[in-house]
C-alpha cells in the first residue's frame, strides 16, 4: 500500500484486491476495499476479509473446540469483560501473576490450537500490504465482546520486536476503538471498526495506547449478538 504522505493521514484511495488467489464468496462481495493510513503507520483496510462467513465459523469452531473462551484475570484481580482464547505456538494469558504469552493454554495444559493457514495468509497479506514484507505471526489472540464488554486503554508490550506490527480482524457487530497516544492521559481517536476490516499497527503506531468502548448492543445477521476480534502478532 502507497503511505499518504504527510496530510495528517486523510488521504484514501479504492483499489484492486490484492491477489487473485483470493475468493469473495459470500461475505463481501458487494464491498468495495478502502484502504486509508489513518494516524502514522496505523493502516486501516475496510472490507479486507475475504473469506467466507462459513469458513470463519467452521474454522473459530474448530479452536474453541479445543481451547474455549474464557474471562480471564488481571494482575490487579479484574475479570475481563471480554473472552479469550488463542492459536498459534504463543497464546496471551493473565491472571495474577501477570501478562505474558504461553505456549499452552493454562486450562488444558495442551498447545494451544494451530492457527490455520487461511488466517495467517491473511494477517501476512496485510501487514505486507502496508510496508511490513515478511511478517509471520506465531500468536492469534481471539477476542470475543459480548454488549457492554470493553477493553480499556493499554498497551502491547508483552512482545521481542516493535519493529514487527499487529494486524487485527473485525468479525461480527461493530465497534468503537479508541487510538490513543504515547501516554494514557492522551486523546483517543475513535475509529469505527465493522464486520471485516482489517487494521494494521507498526511502525510509529506500534506502542501507542488502544481500546475498545463498551460494546453496543445488536444483531449482526451471521454472527449474532457478538464481535470477534482476531489480533495477530509476532511474539518471538
Ligand atoms: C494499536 N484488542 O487484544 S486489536 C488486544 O479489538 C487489543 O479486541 C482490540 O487491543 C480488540 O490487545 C484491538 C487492535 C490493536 C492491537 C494492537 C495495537 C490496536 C493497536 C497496538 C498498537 C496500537
Ligand atoms: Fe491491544
Amino acid at each position: 500500500m502507497r503511505c499518504c504522505s504527510g496530510k495528517r493521514g486523510r488521504q484514501r484511495w479504492r483499489s484492486e484486491r490484492p491477489t487473485g488467489d483470493l475468493v469473495t464468496a459470500d461475505l463481501f462481495a458487494d464491498q468495495t476495499l478502502l484502504e486509508e493510513e489513518f494516524q502514522p503507520g496505523a493502516f486501516l483496510l475496510r472490507g479486507f476479509v475475504t473469506s467466507s462467513n462459513s469458513q470463519l465459523t467452521a474454522q473459530l469452531q474448530v479452536i474453541l473446540a479445543e481451547a474455549s473462551l474464557r474471562h480471564m484475570r488481571t494482575p490487579g484481580g479484574f475479570l475481563m469483560s471480554v473472552g479469550m482464547s488463542n492459536c498459534g505456538a504463543h497464546g496471551w494469558v493473565t491472571d495474577r501473576r501477570g501478562y505474558r504469552y504461553d505456549p499452552q493454554d493454562p486450562e488444558s495444559g495442551r498447545p494451544w490450537p494451530p492457527m490455520p493457514a487461511p488466517w495467517r495468509d491473511l494477517a501476512r497479506g496485510a501487514a505486507a500490504r502496508c510496508g511490513f514484507a515478511h511478517f509471520e505471526p506465531d500468536a492469534c489472540l481471539i477476542n470475543r465482546y459480548a454488549p457492554g464488554a470493553r477493553m480499556s486503554l493499554h498497551q502491547d508490550k508483552n512482545e521481542r520486536d516493535f519493529t514487527q506490527p499487529i494486524v487485527s480482524v473485525s468479525i461480527g457487530l461493530p465497534a468503537v476503538f479508541q487510538f490513543g497516544g504515547a501516554l494514557r492521559s492522551d486523546k483517543a481517536l475513535r475509529v469505527p471498526l465493522a464486520h471485516g476490516d482489517v487494521v494494521v499497527w507498526g511502525g510509529p503506531a506500534r506502542l501507542r495506547f488502544h481500546g475498545v468502548l463498551p460494546l453496543k448492543d445488536g444483531q449482526h445477521p451471521v454472527f449474532g449478538s457478538q464481535r470477534i476480534n482476531l489480533t495477530f502478532r509476532r511474539v518471538l
